[in-house]
């Protein structure tokens, strides 16, 4: 039988990467276990314990990084899956930041948070990725000075492609997965068609921050709680061409636009909708680094723990935006990963809201950013085999 801290002798694989787990009471034992032989382990563990909800394992890339930082100790507080479900993180970093990784695991510890269920770190992504339920894949290259788009859609596809299929290969194939690091949305269509195990609908990236900066800036522009703002949504790619569409939005009850009116009536509203808030909106982050000289990374990790959290214990029929595959909803091109508006329902379902009317403005928007996508897709066309 198979006990929480016992080591099983015979599946021990060498290997020269570095791996360290905290210390931390009650952390799941070092496996290194093939994935066929784990199934067999987790079953027995199942019927051992007697039914009890088993530990969610969250990997996480880039554990080290300013997003990390800001999303690991709320994941360990229970922020993510609700205070009765315990957690075990498994972070995945590059080599060079596996000290600062370990300094991030010493302060997880000294936190003391009931319900984690340990924390391993690992340079080696099959090593993270073993057995996991969710990877949140912040980490990735990032444009340095002078860099091509191009070569950074391309730089990342490698690593993406890497990532794709070390899932596909250690993931549970139940295992769902948000795409934070940048290009996000292409970045999730390359992992995804890396790995062909695990469903396609399991493969999401992040919009949920572009989502949530739209919300607040509707909010304090009407004078309200974020609360009484609804149905706005984000449509295609992470990064500027996305379309922040507030054409069925509604404020109070009231249409957004009539809402926006009423509580700023010597201002043209279309002006500020087109002129202000769409480029605050698709700007937000170049912004926000010009004010503090630093990335937007509490936001962000606040916003992939939104997402995952609304996908898993749903957003009760509100609406939210996440980048999903298309199935040629709204005439986007079947496959691409574009943002749409979705609810989701407790349990990891979502659903786009479907029958939306599309007026002339917002298709034009809608395709810009579908186009640029497409663009993103052909250059990465090597990194996509199925
Ligand atoms: P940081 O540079 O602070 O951290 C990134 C971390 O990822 C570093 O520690 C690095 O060592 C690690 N890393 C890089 N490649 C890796 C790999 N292949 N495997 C494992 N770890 C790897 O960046 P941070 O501010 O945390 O941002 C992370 C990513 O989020 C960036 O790509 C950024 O562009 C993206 N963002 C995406 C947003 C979204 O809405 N989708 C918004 C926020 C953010 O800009």
């Amino acid at each position: 039988m198979l006990k929480r801290g016992l080591n099983v002798t015979g599946f021990i694989r060498p290997s020269q990467v570095r791996c360290f787990r905290s210390d931390i009471l009650g952390t799941d034992i070092f496996r290194v276990h093939h994935k066929d032989e784990l199934t067999a382990i987790r079953a027995e563990r199942e019927y051992c314990n007697g039914g009890m909800q088993e530990t969610v394992k969250v990997a996480v890339t880039g554990g080290a990084g300013a997003i990390g930082y800001s999303l690991l100790f709320r994941i360990a507080s229970g922020e993510m899956f609700g205070k009765k479900q315990r957690v075990q993180i498994r972070c995945v970093e590059l080599p060079f930041a596996m000290d600062s990784l370990r300094g991030v695991a010493m302060e997880l510890q000294d936190c003391a948070f009931p319900l984690l269920d340990g924390v391993f770190c690992t340079d080696d992504a099959e090593r993270g990725f073993e057995d996991i339920d969710y990877a949140l894949l912040v980490g990735s290259k990032p444009r340095g000075p002078g860099m091509e788009r191009a070569d950074l859609l391309k730089q990342n596809g490698a690593i993406f492609t890497g990532i794709g299929g070390a899932l596909n290969k250690w993931a549970r194939k139940s295992c769902k997965v948000v795409v934070v690091g940048n290009p996000a949305n292409t970045n999730c269509l390359i992992a995804a068609n890396n790995a062909p195990d695990i469903p396609i609908e399991n493969f999401t990236a992040m919009t949920r921050l572009d989502h949530d900066r739209g919300l607040g800036q509707l909010a304090k522009k009407a004078g309200v709680n974020i609360k009484q703002v609804k149905d706005f949504c984000i449509w295609g790619n992470h990064s500027p061409t996305m379309y922040p569409d507030i054409s069925r939005c509604t404020i109070g009850g009231q249409s957004a636009m009539q809402a926006l009116s009423t509580a700023n009536p010597d201002e043209d509203m279309q002006q500020w909708y087109t002129g202000e808030f769409m480029p605050c909106v698709q700007q937000r982050g170049a912004a926000i680094i010009n004010a503090r000289g630093a990335s937007s990374a509490a936001s962000a990790g606040n916003a992939c723990l939104m997402h995952a959290r609304d996908w898993e214990l749903g957003t009760g029929g509100a609406v939210t935006s996440m980048a999903i595959p298309s199935n040629g909803e709204y005439d986007v091109t079947p496959g691409l990963f574009f943002s749409y508006p979705v609810t989701t329902q407790e349990g990891g379902a979502y659903k786009i809201v479907q029958n939306l009317n599309i007026d002339d403005f917002s298709r034009q928007k809608i395709k810009l950013t579908e186009n640029e996508l497409l663009a993103e897709r052909d250059a990465v066309a090597e990194y996509l085999p199925h």
